[in-house]
C-alpha cells in the first residue's frame, strides 16, 4: 500500500498515524498537491491529498473513506473504531467535529494564502472562524462531559482530533486565544508526545 500526501495535511497525518497503529505496513510517499501538482496527478489527477493506493492498484481518496477501508483490512475488533452502537454514534461524532475543524483551518488558509489579499472576502473569513470556533467549543464539551482514555491506546476520535488541533495550532493560531479549549488542548499535547505520534510529524 502506498499513501500519497505530505503530513502537513491534517488528513494526510491521520491516515497515517492509524495505519501505524493499526499495525498496517505501506510506504509514504511525500508528495504535495501543490508544488508536485503533476506528480500528483499521474498517481491521482484529481490531486487529492490523502490518495491510497492499494496492493491491487485501486486508488482510493479522501481521509474517511480511506480509514474505512483499513478498519475493513485489519479485520474485525482490530480496528480504531468501537462497534458498540453508541459508542460508535458518540466516536463518529467526536471525528465530524475534529474534521469540520479541520476543514475549516483549511478554508482560512487557502483564503489567506490562494486568494490575492485585494480579493479577500471579510464576512466569508468570519464566518469560518465561527465555525471553527464552534466545532472546537463543541469537541471542549464533549471531552469535558467524557475524557478521551489516556492509556496510550488511540481510537479514531482521539487520533483526528489531536492531528487536527495540531494542525490549527500550526497554521491559524491567531484564531484561538491562550486559555481557550483546555481539555481539547490536554488531549493533544498528551497524544503528540505518544511514539505514534512523534514518528509522524507534521512538519
Ligand atoms: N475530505 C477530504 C479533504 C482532503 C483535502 O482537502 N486535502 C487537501 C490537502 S489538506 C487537498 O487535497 N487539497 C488540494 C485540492 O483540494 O485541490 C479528506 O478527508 O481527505
Amino acid at each position: 500500500m502506498k499513501l500519497i500526501g505530505m503530513l502537513d495535511s491534517p488528513y494526510v497525518r491521520r491516515v497515517a498515524i492509524s495505519l501505524k497503529s493499526l499495525g498496517l505496513p505501506f510506504e509514504h510517499h511525500s508528495v504535495s498537491v501543490f508544488s508536485a501538482f503533476d506528480q500528483f496527478k499521474a498517481i491521482n489527477p484529481l490531486v487529492k491529498a490523502p490518495s491510497l493506493v492499494c496492493d491491487d492498484g485501486e486508488v482510493l481518496m479522501d481521509s474517511s473513506l480511506i480509514l474505512d477501508y483499513l478498519e475493513t483490512l485489519a479485520g474485525p475488533h482490530r480496528g480504531l473504531m468501537p462497534t458498540a452502537l453508541a459508542e460508535r454514534a458518540h466516536e463518529l461524532r467526536l471525528i465530524g467535529l475534529a474534521l469540520a475543524a479541520c476543514e475549516k483551518s483549511v478554508q482560512i488558509v487557502y483564503e489567506r494564502k490562494l486568494r490575492p489579499a485585494e480579493k479577500q472576502h471579510a464576512p466569508w473569513l468570519e464566518r469560518i472562524g465561527g465555525q471553527l470556533q464552534a466545532a472546537y467549543a463543541e469537541l471542549e464539551r464533549e471531552l469535558q462531559n467524557q475524557p478521551l482514555p489516556r492509556d496510550g491506546a488511540l481510537s479514531q476520535a482521539g487520533i483526528s482530533l489531536a492531528v487536527a488541533w495540531s494542525f490549527s495550532q500550526m497554521m491559524v493560531a491567531d484564531q484561538f486565544g491562550p486559555e481557550q479549549f483546555p481539555a481539547v488542548r490536554g488531549f493533544a499535547d498528551y497524544a503528540e508526545q505518544l511514539p505514534v505520534f512523534l514518528d509522524t510529524p507534521a512538519t
